[in-house]
């Protein structure tokens, strides 16, 4: 069986929710972020983490990808066109969408008081609203980004979109919120989400 670490309050939520689309048990070690004990498996300290047998693996995105590809399920296959499109969302979903959010909320309570830069959150906003006007383009009239099918950018993008509402930024009306509440609709999402809370 697996065993994710991190609180369902981080990235590990994301990972969780893969888990559940997959079907695949796992038990959650509710380590938190910058816990020293980490360090043997993460010098940087940081959640989630995926223990497979003898094996951790770091970062939510290579976890989740890598769950995809080993369960079969959810992705496009390596090395196919259809895979370097999946892969362009899975950036763009980090690179134009997660970073907007992970900046804000560093300056609101992840980083140091001292060091957070209130005013940083009026550009993530402006960077936050451009990223969803190409989203609204990209994914048109398809109802997931690849098309039918649900992949891991989806997930990807469903986990930034409840962070970005959660911090009280606006999901654009239209087709971005149409797609956002259809992902947040599936089971998988919603059963993460009542653990979370249960955990909480
Ligand atoms: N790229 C990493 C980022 C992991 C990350 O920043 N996790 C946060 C919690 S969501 C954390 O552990 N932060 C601790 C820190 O920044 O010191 C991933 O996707 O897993």
């Amino acid at each position: 069986m697996y065993t994710l670490i991190g609180t369902y309050k981080t990235r590990a939520f994301r990972v969780a929710w893969m888990l559940n689309e997959l079907g695949q048990p796992f038990e959650m070690d509710p380590t938190g972020p910058r816990d020293p004990k980490l360090f043997e498996i993460n010098p940087s300290l940081k959640v989630p983490v995926l223990k497979d047998g003898d094996d951790y693996i770091i970062d939510s995105v290579a976890i989740i990808q890598y769950l995809a590809d080993k369960h079969g399920q959810l992705t496009a296959k390596a090395g196919t066109i259809q895979r370097a499109h999946q892969d362009s969302f899975t950036q763009f979903a980090v690179d134009d969408v997660e970073l907007t959010v992970w900046v804000a909320a560093k300056h609101s309570f992840a980083l140091p008081a001292e060091l957070r830069v209130p005013d940083v959150k009026r550009a993530c906003v402006f960077d936050f609203d451009r990223a969803m006007k190409s989203l609204s383009v990209r994914l048109a009239d398809r109802p997931y980004v690849m098309g039918e099918n649900f992949t891991v950018p989806d997930l990807l993008l469903g986990h930034c979109a409840m962070w970005a509402t959660g911090i009280g930024w606006t999901i654009p009306a239209g087709n971005v919120a149409e797609y956002v509440a259809r992902i947040h609709a599936r089971p998988a999402f919603q059963a993460t989400l009542s653990a979370r809370k249960a955990a909480a």
